[in-house]
């Protein structure tokens, strides 16, 4: 089995040791941290992801893989950003109010923070107002709001809103992401942009904060 479909299995397994052993493994093998974090991690997280579809796992077991792929993803994280990098611009991020799923936001972070760009993580269950005040006390230049739940989405539209009726009209954009969200959504609440994935995101981030 190569070590990236072991990565994918162990993860599955939610072995987190044998998950960290294994990455650390692709890295000495060379395989760039990308092709890791999606053939190996992200890979094992989709099937468990079908299963859980399914019924053919449950809550437990999702934890326990989404514990393993963290872990996975700390070995991965200084070979995912550039050290060093100078700072350029602030950004706040969390996953919106009623929402718990943190690891596509902690990899929007990492991706962020990669490019130099300074992230206020409010972590999950974010309260609209929360993220606006923040962005107020840190002069942000854009709130991003990730949501994994087809029942959560509409938080974002609340958080577009409440900005547009603020005085951070204008000066604060909002971003958007998560797996269910897309550009159609993103066009129908009217926030200022949609992207697909994290290191997209971060691009996107930084592109606003040097305009
Ligand atoms: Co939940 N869960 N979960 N879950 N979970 C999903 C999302 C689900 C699709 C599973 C399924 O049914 N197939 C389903 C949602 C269905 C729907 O709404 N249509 C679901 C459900 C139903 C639930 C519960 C309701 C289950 C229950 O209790 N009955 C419950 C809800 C709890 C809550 O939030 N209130 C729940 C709980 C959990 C766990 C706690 C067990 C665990 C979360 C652990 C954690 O996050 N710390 C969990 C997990 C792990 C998943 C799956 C399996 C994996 C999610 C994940 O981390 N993917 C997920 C199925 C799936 O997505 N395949 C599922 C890896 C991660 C890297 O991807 O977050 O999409 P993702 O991030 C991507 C992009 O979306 C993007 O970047 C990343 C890639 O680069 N991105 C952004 C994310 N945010 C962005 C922001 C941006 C830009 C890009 O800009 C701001």
């Amino acid at each position: 089995m190569s070590t990236l479909n072991e990565i994918s299995s162990w993860l599955q397994q939610g072995r987190a040791p044998k998950v960290k052993a294994c990455v650390q493994q692709a890295i000495d093998e060379g395989i760039p941290a990308n092709e890791i974090l999606e053939q190996g991690l992200l890979a094992g997280m989709n099937i468990i992801g079908q299963k859980f579809k399914n019924n053919e796992v449950f809550v437990p077991e999702v934890l326990i893989a989404a514990r393993a792929m963290s872990k996975g993803i700390e070995i991965l994280r200084p070979h995912l950003v550039a050290d060093g990098v100078e700072e350029k611009g602030t950004v706040v991020l969390g996953t919106v109010k009623g929402d718990l799923h943190d690891i596509g936001k902690n990899l929007v972070r990492m991706m962020m923070e990669g490019k130099g760009l300074k992230v206020i993580d409010l972590g999950v269950d974010v309260p609209v107002e929360k993220f606006l005040d923040a962005a107020r006390e840190n002069d942000a230049k854009i709130i991003c709001c990730s949501a994994l739940l087809t029942t959560t989405m509409g938080e974002m539209r609340s958080v577009v809103e409440a900005v547009e009726a603020s005085e951070l009209k204008g000066n604060v954009r909002v971003m958007i992401g998560g797996a269910p969200v897309t550009q159609t959504f993103c066009d129908q609440i009217g926030a200022d942009r949609y992207t697909p994935d994290a290191a997209t995101a971060a691009d996107v981030a930084l592109e606003i904060c040097v305009a």
